[in-house]
């Protein structure tokens, strides 16, 4: 008889025991669903190219995966912790060797770890990928600014540090750049595209980004280069591709082609004097 009152007495705790539990391990799913159903961004933001907002989605994967993991490692802790904590001084049923349980968290972090590394491979993928473009930039970047260059185009933007030379763009094409250096190591940066590449002397490194908004982007060099190098922005100005084409044609006036000239024979004297030919008055910041 008392025995059976035992029984039933257990089997009333061990149900409280795991009701507690399920509500521990709903935590961190009631908390995204909470969140109403839009995916936060965990501290990052998508950006404004396809690129930017694939590692976004791959950030945002990482995240969840580790709030779900972090969670439910918590709860068993948590679960042990307070289920499990010493009772009177009986020393508790000693057990070892659960190999069916010892197989399982064997297999299921490295399915993670798979999962993680395929999901990382395809966005890297997509992100250096050079699909065919007839939008092509040729970037210089150089002590202390930048030139982009528009092959098969008069087009050319030449800018000393805080002149902020602005890289135009059409929207939702595919801009391939070709980017070195002229003299030391450059840093090719734009805060919006969640992007940075290494501008090299004697190296053309490439890639390509598509821009899904309009507007205008910041971007800096963001490799110490010298003295000028905290000055040494540029923008990023993302047009429609009707206006695109407009402001390529303004360099095939007179007055283009001899602004193109100016800025050629502005970056030579540059590169030349090795100092910035700024006026003396220049106030320096963004
Ligand atoms: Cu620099």
């Amino acid at each position: 008889m008392l025995k059976s009152v035992r029984n039933s007495g257990d089997a009333r705790t061990r149900g409280r025991a795991s009701r507690r539990a399920r509500r521990v391990l709903a935590l961190p799913f009631a908390a995204l669903v909470l969140s109403g159903c839009t995916v936060p961004g965990f501290g990052a933001s998508p950006g404004d190219t396809t690129s930017s907002q694939s590692t976004f989605h791959l950030w945002q994967g990482f995240s969840i995966g580790a709030v779900i993991v972090g969670g439910l490692t918590l709860a068993l802790m948590l679960w042990s912790i307070v289920m499990h904590r010493q009772k009177g001084d009986a020393i508790p049923k000693q057990t070892q060797y659960n190999v069916p349980l010892e197989i399982i968290y064997t297999v299921i972090p490295i399915l993670i770890v798979i999962g993680l590394f395929a999901a990382t491979l395809v966005v890297e993928n997509k992100v250096v990928a050079n699909p065919k473009t007839d939008v092509i930039v040729n970037v210089n970047a150089f002590q202390w600014g930048w030139e982009f260059l528009y092959p098969g185009h008069n087009a050319v933007v030449y800018g000393q540090t805080t002149q902020s030379p602005v890289m135009v763009i059409p929207a939702n094409e595919n801009v391939h750049v070709n980017l070195t250096s002229t003299d030391v190591i450059h840093g090719f940066y734009v805060h919006a595209f969640n992007f940075s590449r290494y501008a090299l002397p004697g190296v053309t490194n490439q890639f390509t980004f598509r821009a899904t908004n309009t507007g205008t982007f910041f971007g800096q060099c963001t490799q110490l280069c010298g003295l000028y190098h905290s000055y040494m922005y540029f923008r990023v100005k993302v047009v429609s591709p009707a206006d695109y084409q407009k402001w390529l044609a303004t360099f095939n006036t007179p007055k283009g082609e001899a602004a193109a000239k100016a800025a050629a024979a502005s970056l030579q004297q540059q590169l030349s004097t090795g100092v910035p030919t700024l006026p003396a008055n220049t106030k320096f910041g963004r």
